[in-house]
């Protein structure tokens, strides 16, 4: 454990992390400065009056005066005077290092593009059933500090980012899976995919089991001697798929018995894959095979993630709010089959993606779209013949509304992230469901 008394620490942003963070420090006898970039944060009334609070930039004096600068996912460090602290030495972490200097209970981490809140939530439900005592927390919503608060517990299973990743260096997980890449967040990586990619790999970095994705070349990893690997793959690896009368099985290389993905509750071959990860995950802690299994069959899937609204006069509303990137939205569009119309509601903050590929998959279906928000009109000139522009996201699922018939399907899986025009993915999803309720009932 580290002493922190007598640093001169400094947080930046005062979001959830900020908070938990605040609250460590405190609880620690050391009394934290705080900035934000914002004028207006949402959490200042939360904080005590006798913290000294700056707002609206960088106060560059108090960061070249600290010992020590912790900084929010959100905020980049690329800012120009967080590159100065650099500089001039001074250490600048985040809340999930600080969590892992504290800690000496085992660790699953879990990353990749998409899918780790799907899968650290089957991770944490099959722990649980199998018996352990388990914290679940980090990206997919609670602060990894906050689980320090709480009573000990056997295992904890954090979901880190890309942003997180980049602030941790004592992370040594037990199990760590980096469950796949794809363009995402370059508005964060000037460089490109490759610098988003070797930010992910830091996973598994001092990693004791390293679970790999034997389908996905860019999320393989060089081990080194001292690690074990376990893998999972739709053809190969020590959980995979066998196809038996036109039946997904998942079959698993340490078990006899074949499990029918049709028994589970979310769709889509993606959450199949998801299934195999998670599989894999907990078959390094041994875990009792059938148990996991009837995870499996019970989960019945997170909000927001393609999440089947209502169906009203024959017509499919569907909520897939928290597809932020390209790959996810695809993973949408492949999971569904339809007789009519397919309008897809896409927009938002592209965070600099190229969405020449989505559009051209799009051409080739039976797809309309309509896009909203701050790049919306960049993405309906790729294709204007199918596109519609309108500002808002509650413009387009209006005019949809007037223009469906029965058969056809209406999805929100956006392909970018939401903070344009809504505080969060939630509030997106949230919105569009009752954008629809409003609309069935008249
Ligand atoms: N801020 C600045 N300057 C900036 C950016 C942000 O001062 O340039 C301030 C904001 O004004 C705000 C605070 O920082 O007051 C927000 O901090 P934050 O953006 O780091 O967000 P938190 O509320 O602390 O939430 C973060 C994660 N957010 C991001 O990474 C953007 C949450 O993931 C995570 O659940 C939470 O910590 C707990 O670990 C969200 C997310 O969108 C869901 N993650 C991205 C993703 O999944 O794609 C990575
Ligand atoms: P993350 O936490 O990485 O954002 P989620 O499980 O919350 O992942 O899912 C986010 C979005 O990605 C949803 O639209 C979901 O349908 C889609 N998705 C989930 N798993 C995968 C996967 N393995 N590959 C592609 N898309 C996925």
């Amino acid at each position: 454990m580290i002493e922190y008394k007598d640093k001169k620490i400094v947080i930046i942003g005062l979001g959830v992390t900020g908070i938990s963070c605040i609250t460590f420090f405190l609880e620690r006898g050391v009394l934290p400065r705080v900035m934000d970039t914002r004028l207006n944060p949402p959490n200042i009334r939360d904080i005590p009056k006798y913290i000294e609070c700056y707002l609206g930039g960088f106060n560059i004096n108090w960061l070249l005066q600290s010992d020590l600068i912790v900084v929010s996912p959100g905020v980049s460090l690329a800012h120009i005077e967080l590159q100065q602290a650099i500089n001039k030495g001074i250490e600048i972490i985040g809340d999930i290092e600080l969590f892992c200097r504290e800690l000496n209970s085992p660790i699953i981490a879990i990353t990749g593009s998409n899918g780790k809140s799907t899968v650290t939530t089957l991770v944490n439900e099959m722990a649980k059933a199998a018996g352990y005592q388990v914290a679940m927390g980090g990206n997919i919503g609670l602060p990894v500090l906050d689980l320090l608060g709480m009573q000990k517990q056997q295992l904890y299973i954090l979901e880190i980012s890309s942003f997180q990743l980049e602030l941790t260096n004592s992370l040594q997980a037990n199990v760590a899976a980096l469950l796949n890449i794809s363009e995402d967040h370059l508005n964060r990586y000037p460089l490109g995919i490759n610098q988003y990619r070797n930010t992910k790999m830091r996973i598994y970095k001092n990693a004791s089991y390293c679970v790999i994705n034997k389908d996905d070349k860019l999320a393989i990893p060089v081990f080194n001697n001292k690690q074990s690997y376990i893998s999972f793959g739709m053809h190969d690896g020590d959980y995979h798929f066998i196809n038996k009368n036109g039946k997904i099985y998942i079959k698993s290389i340490y078990y006899d018995q074949i499990f029918n993905t049709a028994e589970m509750k979310i769709m889509g071959i993606h959450n199949y894959i998801n299934a195999l990860s998670a599989l894999a995950i907990v078959g390094v802690l041994e875990l009792p095979y059938m148990s996991s299994l009837a995870t499996l069959v019970s989960f019945t899937g997170l909000k927001h993630r393609f999440q089947v609204i209502c169906q009203h006069n024959s017509v499919k509303w569907i909520n897939d709010s928290k597809a932020t990137n390209i790959k996810s939205t695809e993973a949408a569009l492949c999971s569904l089959y339809f007789r009519g119309t397919l309008w897809l509601l896409l927009g938002g903050d592209s965070k600099g993606a190229d969405f020449s590929s989505l559009i051209n998959y799009i051409l080739q279906k039976k797809i309309k779209i309509f896009c909203f928000g701050q790049d919306g009109a960049k993405i309906a000139a790729l294709q204007p013949k199918i596109s519609t522009y309108t500002e808002t996201m509650q413009q387009a699922v209006n005019k949809i509304a007037s223009l469906v018939r029965p058969n056809d399907i209406v999805l929100l899986s956006p392909a970018c992230s939401s903070l344009d025009q809504f505080n969060s993915f939630e509030h997106r999803g949230d919105v569009f469901i009752k954008l629809v309720k409003d609309i069935i009932k008249n």
